[in-house]
């Protein structure tokens, strides 16, 4: 199974531990397209060999080629919005991850969309067993 774990990157880091830890249980049911997600060394700001247009053509090309996209939204992201959207056009099985935070609320387009599935969780453990319940499904 090809996951395409989607998270954000340019919309802030601060959760980036939680994701290295989301791909790694996620790598146990198949191959994670987009492993440097979970990547430390990847700061909004910083630099990358490659430019936006070939991230976005590199992107789009694991998404379409995707089982299935998992994407943790607790913190916003205009990149993993596009994601959905994109998933959504080519009918793909879609995870929406994310905990609740004092004063934040995910967007109606997300939550109120009916192709994507939303999941609040609190810890990691409530977490894999989201992930695995789904992924069996
Ligand atoms: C590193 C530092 C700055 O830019 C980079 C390299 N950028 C990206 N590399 C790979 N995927 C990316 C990159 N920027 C965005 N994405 C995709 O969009 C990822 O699949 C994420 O799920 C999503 C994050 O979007 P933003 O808007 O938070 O960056």
């Amino acid at each position: 199974m090809k996951i395409y774990f989607a998270a954000s990157i340019r919309g802030g880091r601060e959760d980036s531990n939680i994701y290295a830890k989301i791909i790694n249980y996620l790598k146990g049911f198949g191959e994670v397209l987009t492993e440097h997600v979970g990547c430390k060394s990847i700061s909004a700001e910083g630099e990358n060999t490659m430019n936006d247009i070939e991230i976005h053509d590199r992107d789009m090309e694991w998404l379409m080629d995707s089982d299935i996209i998992i994407a943790e939204v607790t913190n916003p992201s205009l990149g993993v919005g596009y994601e959905l959207g994109r998933a959504i056009e080519y009918n793909k099985r879609i995870l929406c991850l994310y905990r609740r935070k004092s004063g934040k609320k995910i967007s109606a387009m997300i939550s109120g969309a009916e192709e994507i599935d939303c999941v609040v969780y609190s810890d990691m453990e409530d977490l894999k067993k989201t992930i695995a319940d789904y992924i069996r499904e």
